[in-house]
């Protein structure tokens, strides 16, 4: 593909194409990244409560589109549109969220001899944003909206597969009184658009959300001008779940389903204690069986298609015909689609009990007790997130406290949410989103020295 090629944006669930966008080349980033620059000196002079107002009315803006972003996100990603809704909604929250850290934004004032000490939390300036196509709309406004918040511009690069979304929240922001380039979206692929914004030296800082092996890749480009990153990587996270526990919430398959299982959270290692092995897989079978698989832009429907053919036949790969398998069903026809499927002949240290599969494929595994289960849930290259399953208060800390991952749940199987950090150990990324401190990871720390000696007698 050239340079200025275009993208074509496929509906997941029939094939059909959906819109057909500009594809960013480098210059076009080049002239971004330069607009942004002049875009954000007049922001970061802005007085903090004008930024709140103005990121408050973007939340507004975005509030009276809901409906219609939910529906794009339905139209380019496959999202059901329960889910798709929550999306638009998340982005609206994080929005007024982030607005009130534009007012607490606070430095510190450190008792030191022979004057005052003070530190300021400055913007970097330039952020880029690379965003992958599995929650188009909430991973942009993580890593965006936080971002502005704190006196940045933002230059979003979406994934190739789904940058409608983006694009829309993008024309709302200046709809709603931003300044005109100081929030930019430009599609494109990530080897030409997203390497040029990683590469380009005005941007201060990088956020992206993807794969491993190209965050790597990321953190290695952004090495060379030492340039911070916010790496948010993949997952293979464990769903522990002892005899003790409400085995029917525990094993909700929605806990690695939802999304189509295309989530990094996903609990996707379904680890559980081997005298209830039998009634667990029993009830897996049925559960899976019972999962409503189709159109999702029908309200019943629970799960969707997969974003790509090339997605669905990285799925497949793993799920070879004949492999022990609990399995739901899926549409024949038009559209990237894949069973609910639980992998029941797995070994732990198997590849599709080990890599992320990102589609609607777990594997069950048995342990013997809290520390095998301790031991099983840690043997991963990855750190992201997982649940813990016991009645047993005592148990349920200890196993918390030994599981090495940035986002647990006791007895939930809950998920981000924008107030609280969200981010992952080890291969799982480097750096936090969201919660109380996610303004700070948009700035530089200034600390100043004011001598309080008078003039010399
Ligand atoms: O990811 P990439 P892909 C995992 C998941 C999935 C696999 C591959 O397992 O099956 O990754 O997905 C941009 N410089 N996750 O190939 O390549 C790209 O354009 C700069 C987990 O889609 O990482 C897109 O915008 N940018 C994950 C973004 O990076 C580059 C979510 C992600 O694409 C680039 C998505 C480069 N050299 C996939 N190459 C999660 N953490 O949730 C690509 N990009």
């Amino acid at each position: 593909m050239s340079d200025a090629d275009e993208l074509q944006i496929l509906n997941p669930a029939t094939e059909e194409v959906v819109a057909t966008v500009l594809a960013a080349s480098e210059q076009d980033v080049a002239a971004a990244v330069a607009r942004a620059v002049r875009a954000q000196t007049g922001w970061a002079a802005l007085a903090p409560a004008d930024r709140a107002r103005l990121l408050r009315r973007f939340a507004d803006t975005v509030d009276a589109h809901t409906e219609e972003l939910a529906r794009l996100e339905v139209r380019e990603a496959g999202h059901t549109l329960g889910n798709a809704r929550w999306e638009a909604g998340n982005a609206r929250d994080l929005l007024h969220y982030a607005a009130g850290g534009a007012e607490r934004l606070l430095g510190k004032q450190i008792p030191v001899p022979g004057g005052w000490d003070v530190t300021f939390q400055e913007p970097l300036g330039v952020v880029g944003v690379i965003a992958p196509w599995n929650f188009p709309m909430p991973i942009a406004a993580w890593g965006s909206f936080p971002a502005l918040a704190a006196g940045n511009a933002v230059v979003l690069k979406p994934a190739e597969t789904t940058p409608l979304t983006a694009l829309r929240l993008a024309a709302l922001a200046l709809e709603a009184g931003l300044p005109e380039h100081l929030f930019q979206v430009l599609p494109g692929h990530g080897r030409i658009a997203g390497r040029a914004l990683v590469d380009h030296p005005d941007v201060a800082k990088i956020v992206f959300t993807g794969s491993t092996r190209t965050g790597r890749e990321v953190m290695e480009r952004c090495a060379r001008l030492v340039k911070p990153v916010t790496l948010e990587l993949g997952g293979k996270s464990p769903n522990v779940v002892f005899a003790d526990a409400d085995l029917k919430t525990a094993l909700d398959p929605f806990s690695f389903l939802d999304n189509a299982g295309q989530d990094c959270c996903a609990r996707t290692r379904i680890l559980v204690q081997e005298t209830v092995l039998d009634e667990a897989r029993a009830f897996l079978a049925d559960a899976l069986a019972a999962v409503v698989v189709g159109d999702p832009a029908d309200e019943k429907t629970q799960m969707g298609p997969l974003i790509s053919a090339a997605q669905r036949d990285r799925v497949r790969s793993y799920v070879p015909d004949g492999a022990p398998a609990l399995r739901g069903g899926a549409p024949d026809g038009p559209g990237f689609w894949f069973p609910p499927t639980v992998l029941t002949g797995e070994r732990h240290d198997s590849p599709a009990a080990r890599e992320e599969i990102f589609g609607p494929v777990a594997v069950l595994l048995p342990f013997t007790d809290e520390q095998d289960a301790v031991r099983l849930a840690n043997d991963t290259p990855y750190g992201l997130s997982g649940s813990v399953w016991t009645r047993d208060l005592g148990r349920a800390l200890r196993v918390s406290q030994a599981v090495r991952a940035g986002n647990l749940s006791v007895n939930s199987h809950s998920s981000v949410r924008y107030w609280t950090p969200f981010g992952g150990y080890r291969q799982s990324g480097v750096g936090r989103e969201l919660g109380p401190d996610a303004l700070t990871a948009f700035t530089e720390t200034k600390n100043v020295f004011i001598s309080t000696e008078g003039p010399a007698q």
